[in-house]
């Protein structure tokens, strides 16, 4: 059996359980996939020193083994803050305006790049499949093939892929994409980023797209397609069931006291939709005036990247949306948002979920969404609870029996909230359960196995199919 080495940006190696802390998805789905695996999981150790030196730290936890680099201030600066999370991720999430074209953070990220394919290249065998995850990434399969790496190599977007005519604000946005045709099978999260994907390629590479996934540029071949990524629905179900969750359970019910509890659970990125979920609440408060003092909305989202700017900006105007929100509409006995900034453990976080009625999951867009797949697998199938979901998650293509909204629109929003709370529990119990039945089946496993099996260049579906094959 080959082995499989995964690179990513961080390698976050499992945490023992009740250590808490919010891990990001691709963390949460990759801990998950490697403890099958020999092989090891690259990354920037998150880390900083003096002088980069390519020295390599290996690890072993729970059976993964990391293999990490520490990188200079300055790379950090360019690379991580920069290109990746203020050029390429505002951009994905079709945020133009917010996206930052700076010369330094192009020169940071194709060194950091470099880098990593320096230190990386001489750990790869000659029968290794390579796995490379995410935007902060995207030019490394054709630094490993300059080196000489004949293996094949797969990517995947965990973000969207912007569509053509805002990809082309991207200075030099041709090299980049054409830097992607290095790798064997470009995998994205749903088949309408694959679309915009097709659309670049054929609109400006002048590229040819066919209908089994491969796509030609010039003499080169790849086969791109779409493997909607999943919960690691085994865990977190035996996480709802736990003690622990338990306990969060009757906690935060005991605390609501007979109210309804609406829950979120997000990184603190704009991309979440956050001030407009916040602003939909609120319309939905004065709209139902009969309905104050009657529910509230419990909004955990943890600080993310604090050090980037925009992010600072973010912080503060929730803070302040909140807190006037509160103040409008607060009574003695009840506040109408109880925002919490912190992270917490699987076991509480399927508590939560399973304590909360309904969950308003609004992003502005987002490449997949695993809140709201963890919201479904952790409701009592006898009395579940209501997923209102942005209709601009990728989520959104899978979970079609969520109440699905314009996360732009505050009047959407509040008439889902209206429509959850006095939605009849067969009606809840029949959309839970085809929401359950996709969540169940395409999981996280299901996803490994499906890109696995097309970087090992074997036949299998792709994204709406079974992939039988097992390894
Ligand atoms: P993220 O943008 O991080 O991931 P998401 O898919 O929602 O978004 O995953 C977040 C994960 O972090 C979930 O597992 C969630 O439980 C956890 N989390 C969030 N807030 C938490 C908190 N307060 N405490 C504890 N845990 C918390 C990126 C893309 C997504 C894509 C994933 C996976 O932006 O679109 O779904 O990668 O590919």
């Amino acid at each position: 059996m080959s082995r499989l080495i995964v690179i990513s940006n961080r390698v976050a190696a499992p945490r023992p359980q009740g250590e808490g802390g919010a891990q990001g998805g691709l963390a949460v789905a990759l801990s998950a996939a490697l403890r099958e695996y020999r092989g090891f999981w690259f990354g920037w150790s998150g880390n900083k020193t003096d002088e980069f030196t390519g020295h390599i730290d290996f690890q072993r936890h729970e059976g993964v083994t990391s293999a990490t680099i520490d990188l200079e201030e300055q790379d950090v600066d360019e690379y991580y803050n920069g290109y990746a999370n203020r050029t390429l991720w505002p951009l994905f999430h079709y945020r133009i305006d917010l996206a930052e074209y700076d010369r330094s953070f192009a020169g940071g990220y194709e060194r950091v790049n470099e880098r990593f394919a320096d230190t990386v290249s001489p750990l790869i065998e000659p029968d290794d499949l390579v796995w490379v995850h995410d935007y902060h990434l995207i030019p490394l399969g054709a630094q490993l093939r300059e080196r000489g790496l004949k293996n094949r190599i797969g990517f995947f977007l965990h973000i969207p892929f912007p569509p053509s005519r805002l990809m082309v604000s991207l200075p030099f946005h041709e090299g980049l994409v054409l830097s992607l045709l290095a790798y064997d099978v470009i995998g994205f999260q749903t088949e309408e980023w694959l679309e915009s994907f097709r659309h670049y390629i054929s609109r400006e590479l002048g590229g040819h797209c066919e209908p089994d996934g491969t796509i030609h540029v010039g003499d080169r071949s790849v086969h791109a397609a779409a493997y909607p990524i999943g919960i690691d629905y085994a865990e977190f179900s035996a996480a709802a069931r736990s003690e622990g969750a338990k306990c969060a359970c009757e906690r935060l019910t005991a605390s609501a006291a007979g109210k309804h509890v609406i829950i979120g659970v997000d990184r603190l990125d704009y991309s979440k939709g956050l001030e407009e979920r916040f602003l939909g609440y609120r319309r939905f408060l004065e709209e139902h005036e009969e309905c104050q003092g009657k529910l509230f909305l419990l909004q955990i989202a943890p600080p993310s990247r604090g050090e980037v700017h925009t992010y600072e900006i973010i912080r503060e105007d929730l803070d302040e949306l909140s807190g006037r929100i509160n103040g409008e509409f607060a009574e003695v006995d009840w506040v109408p948002i109880r925002y919490v900034n912190q992270g917490y453990d699987r076991e509480d976080l399927a508590g939560f979920y399973r304590a909360a009625g309904i969950a308003l999951i609004t992003p502005l867009r987002d490449g997949m969404n695993l809140v709201a797949k963890e919201y479904v697998a952790a409701q009592d199938p006898e009395n579940p609870g209501v997923l209102i979901l942005s209709r601009f998650a990728g989520a959104a293509l899978q979970l079609k029996d969520a109440l699905l909204v314009n996360p732009y629109s505050k009047e959407e929003i509040s008439d889902a909230i209206m429509k959850a709370l006095s939605m009849p529990k067969e009606e809840r119990v029949r959309r839970w359960q085809a929401m359950h039945e996709s969540v169940q089946n395409e999981d996280v496993v299901w996803w490994r196995r499906s890109f696995v099996s097309a970087l090992r260049g074997q036949k299998g579906e792709s994204g709406t199919g079974r992939v039988e094959q097992r390894f």
